[in-house]
């Protein structure tokens, strides 16, 4: 019988090279609220390139050549750059067909903290059975990581993580024995329902209602909204 393969959930950047240790071909980063629901949106509405940079210092290098920059920081932009991490404002024609450097608060450290692994694609629930479609097909060892927030556990993130270990393992096809994972599908399986009001409470929903973003919640809560998979090519992301 041909060996499964696996699935393990990541839940902060600061815990993933120890995740590392066994070997997982593909990481899927994942920043629910909001940077991987904005970097699907973008891709959905043209954009050709994003360059993902940890620091405002490198976005402003960036800035300073020319390019179009988003900088986001605490969930507000930063003042002097193009867009900040809202999905909403990527729903314009401006981008299309161009390269576009992001930096947020964690998100873009999350994508930038696993560079190095052999398939690194961007999941999200917006993108949520796309993304699981695209790992069934790879068929390698998946290890998903939340962004968190700050390094700390974030529950959208885990839920995110939970739908799709759920959907793999439904398919048969993947295996998972550890706890993280176990514990992300139940969170998931009591959210599903409503996720909106599961994460009422939630530090980063309650965070982003305090800067009057409901509206960005409420649509990077609601599934399937895209079939676009970022993925990373070089140092940038790009979409098929
Ligand atoms: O942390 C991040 O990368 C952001 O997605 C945070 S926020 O939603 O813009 O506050």
């Amino acid at each position: 019988m041909p060996v499964r393969p696996r699935i393990e959930v990541c839940f902060t950047p600061n815990l993933f090279p120890l995740h590392m240790e066994d070997i997982y071909e593909t990481v899927v980063v994942i920043d629910v609220l909001r940077a991987t629901s904005a970097i699907c949106t973008a891709f959905h509405h043209g954009v050709d390139k994003i360059i993902p940079v940890s620091t405002l210092d490198e976005a402003i290098e960036y800035r300073q050549k020319g390019y179009l920059v988003a900088a986001e920081r605490k969930g507000k932009v930063v003042s002097g750059f193009d867009y900040g991490n809202s999905p909403f404002t990527y729903m314009n024609d401006d981008i299309k067909g161009k390269t576009l450097v992001l930096t947020t608060t964690n998100g873009t450290k999350a994508i930038n903290v696993a560079k190095k692994v052999k398939h690194l694609v961007i999941g999200s629930l917006i993108n949520l059975d796309a993304i699981c479609e695209y790992l069934m097909d790879l068929n390698d060892n998946v290890l998903l990581l939340g962004s968190g927030w700050q390094n700390k556990f974030c529950l959208e993130d885990t839920i995110c993580a939970g739908a799709i270990t759920e959907k793999l393992i439904s398919s048969g096809n993947f295996t998972f024995e550890n706890d993280s994972s176990i514990a992300a599908k139940y969170l998931y399986l009591s959210a599903k329902d409503n996720y909106f009001g599961y994460l009422k409470s939630s530090s980063h929903r309650i965070r982003l209602k305090k800067l009057n973003l409901n509206s960005d919640i409420k649509y990077c809560l609601t599934p399937n909204q895209t079939k676009v998979v970022p993925y990373r090519e070089k140092d940038y992301l790009v979409c098929s």
